[in-house]
């Protein structure tokens, strides 16, 4: 047997220690990493909206960079606000300026993208550790959170978990739509159907689930309208309601009004829209070429504005609109702000 050296053992020792010490750490990044994200995402028909971060929770090193490519055709944006900033109140404006991809974020300087859709994307860049909250100035209860760890700790995840969340937080949202299903008995236009005269129909304007994570809130949108297409025979009322608890929806017949947000009617000198008895909006088309426009109709939370001004109404927001047909004929109608996504109806008056 051969003997060896004390010098030799050491060099084994030394070289072993080494390959050791290996596999005693999990493997650390060496260099600043770049993460991938999504904003945003939607069924084929674009009708239902993942109104979410994919995912919407990160663990990365100070010095990372995450780029999220926007995966919808509504808009969201990329956003990180100072602790105590008050939410814009106009997301198109942003938080005060647009930063441009690539800016860095450390909490002194909010950084936003642009309203953004399919085809774009955004990076920001996390030089300091922190928790930092990322907010959607167009949703504002989409919401996610951003760990940024020293560089000496270890990160929970890698890229492929962070993939399979995005896919599996994606496929909650879209998988499990819960539509309305007596929406007639929520509604004044129940009891007036069932007392006999004048007939009333109802249009579900949307409807929509809030979800959550532990990194924060999103949600599912359907942006149709369900039973768009609807007969009635002439001097019948439809009503239109929103059952979606985060975005507006416009219930909107002719020429779109420059102020979208606010009803109006025209270019008849009678035409005009009221408030019925129990605050929902109420117009009166008497035959084709009459524009008619319901402003923003949602189901919101208390006091909720979306950042926009409150207009003189009793009940803000309406959550109803409610048109009388008198004449026959075939009128057709959009959402003012999500047509692009195919949301649009028909109604069929006969005689
Ligand atoms: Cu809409």
């Amino acid at each position: 047997m051969r003997h060896f050296k004390l010098n030799q053992i050491s060099a084994v020792f030394c070289v072993l220690a080494a390959v050791a010490s290996l596999f005693a750490f999990p493997p650390r990044a060496l260099a600043q990493q770049e993460w991938k994200a999504t904003v945003g995402g939607q069924s084929n028909d674009m009708g239902k909206q993942a109104e979410a971060f994919l995912p919407n929770e990160f663990w990365i090193h100070a010095g990372d960079t995450i780029t999220w490519k926007f995966a919808s055709g509504d808009t969201h944006t990329v956003t990180f606000l100072l602790v105590g900033q008050a939410f814009p109140s106009n997301f198109s404006a942003g938080c005060p300026g647009f930063s441009v991809s690539g800016a860095p974020f450390d909490g002194t300087t909010c950084v936003t993208s642009m309203p953004s859709v399919t085809g774009q994307s955004f990076a920001v860049t996390f030089p300091t550790p922190g928790n930092y909250e990322l907010v959607c100035l167009v949703h504002p209860e989409m919401f996610g959170t951003i760990h940024v760890l020293a560089g000496s700790e270890i990160l929970p995840h890698d890229q492929a978990f962070y993939d399979d969340q995005a896919e599996d937080e994606l496929h909650a949202l879209l998988d499990h739509p819960n539509p309305p299903t007596s929406e007639a008995h929520h509604s004044m236009a129940g009891m007036m159907s069932a007392s006999g005269a004048p007939r009333t129909k109802t249009v579900v304007a949307g409807f929509g689930n809030i979800s959550a994570t532990p990194g924060g809130q999103e949600s599912l949108s359907v942006v149709r309208f369900l039973d768009g297409t609807i007969e009635i025979h002439a001097g019948d009322t439809v009503e239109w309601a929103n059952w979606d608890p985060i975005i507006a929806h416009t219930i909107t017949f002719g020429t779109e009004p420059a102020d979208l947000f606010d009803p109006s009617c025209g270019p008849s000198p009678g035409c005009q829209v009221t408030i019925d008895t129990d605050g929902a909006l109420h117009a009166t088309i008497t035959g084709s070429g009459q524009n008619v426009h319901s402003g923003f109709i949602f189901a919101a939370l208390e006091g909720y504005t979306g950042g926009l001004p409150v207009p003189q109404l009793p009940l803000f927001p309406p959550s109803r609109f409610r048109i009388t047909f008198t004449a026959p004929g075939t009128y057709k109608y959009i959402c003012s702000l999500h047509d692009n996504l195919g949301m649009t109806g028909k109604v069929i008056v006969l005689p």
